[in-house]
């Protein structure tokens, strides 16, 4: 349970609230057309920490105390965001990818439902994050319609931040750096692996922190502070998923385990050696501690979230 103190106001966003609001969100059992909805559920609802989605509606109430305005604007979006993640972990999952058998303790969503329907899935999640967005759009103009006409600017503008990052020049374009570096065998460098990490990994991070803010109506400063948080949370995150593909067991991460070597991928600890990686984690750690503090209100709750996946 992640919560936090800001404006004097006790404030607790908790792992059930998220899971129902995208129980609720995605298309129901036997809704719409065979088992896509059912594959839908399972690749979304199946576990998962949340992490973007908690960081979305936290980084919202750094700035903003407003419980209706976040019902309409960041709940939509943290379960958009947690669709998108979804669906890139499902396409990564893929034989033509890392071809994963075991993801969050369960079968890899094409282990389950087939190849075709892997791949349909994770389309079908990606267009559903907009058709999430799109409505929560249309609500706020019909029951919100004051916050419709003085604030759509933030609306579009975190839509815009949100699909951007996770787009062409962002996680996908990571994605396809990935594929071409770790195709044919050759080893990356490391400028080329830090770069594939900022846009696959870094991005929904910082679409995380921003999209919260600027639906809350935070300033730009704020906000590319946030970006700058964001960018160091992504890297010690795939630098600490680098580590754990060589020392965690499967009970642990509940997924497959060396699937780095497994693909003859370079790594930062294949490159580097685990001190190293080890080290970097740390470095950037206090790196993003020190950007945090910069930002307003009582911040406890993020420093909790950042001892809590950065502890090694
Ligand atoms: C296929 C377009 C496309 C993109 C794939 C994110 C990604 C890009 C691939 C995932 C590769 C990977 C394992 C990266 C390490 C960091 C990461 C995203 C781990 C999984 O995120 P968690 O730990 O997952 O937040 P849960 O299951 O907790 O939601």
């Amino acid at each position: 349970m992640i919560s936090f103190i800001a404006g004097g106001k006790t404030k607790v966003i908790d792992l059930q609230t998220i899971e129902n609001l995208l129980g609720e969100s995605l298309p129901q059992e036997g809704e719409g057309y065979g088992v896509l909805s059912e594959a839908m559920r399972y690749s979304v609802l199946g576990g998962g920490k949340r992490l973007r989605a908690i960081m979305l509606i936290e980084s919202f109430r750094l700035f903003s105390d407003d419980r209706e305005l976040e019902k309409y604007t960041a709940h939509p979006f943290a379960c958009a965001i947690e669709c998108i993640h979804g669906y890139s972990l499902v396409h990564d999952d893929l034989p033509a990818m890392d071809n994963d058998e075991y993801r969050r303790g369960s079968l890899t969503t094409h282990k389950k439902f087939g190849h075709a329907m892997g791949i349909l899935t994770g389309d079908a999640l990606l267009n559903y994050s907009m058709e999430i967005v799109a409505k929560a759009g249309e609500n706020l103009a019909k029951y919100k319609p004051d916050y419709y006409l003085d604030n759509m600017h933030n609306f579009i503008s975190a839509t815009g931040v949100l699909f951007r990052k996770a787009g062409c020049f962002g996680m996908i374009g990571g994605q396809v750096l990935d594929v071409e570096g770790f195709g044919d065998d050759r080893k990356i460098d490391t400028e080329d692996l830090s770069l594939i990490c900022e846009l696959k990994t870094a991005r929904l991070f910082q679409a995380a922190l921003c999209c919260g803010a600027i639906l809350a109506g935070a300033d730009e400063t704020a906000v590319s502070l946030l970006d700058e948080i964001g960018y160091l949370m992504g890297l010690a995150f795939q630098i600490r998923d680098d580590i754990l593909d060589v020392t965690a067991t499967f009970s642990e991460t509940g997924k497959d385990v060396s699937s780095d070597e497994k693909n003859n991928k370079s790594t930062f600890v294949s490159i580097y050696g685990l001190d190293f990686a080890r080290d970097k984690v740390r470095s950037l750690y206090e790196e993003m501690t020190e950007k945090l503090n910069r930002l307003p209100g009582d911040k406890s709750e993020f420093c909790k979230l950042f001892e809590k996946l950065y502890s090694l």
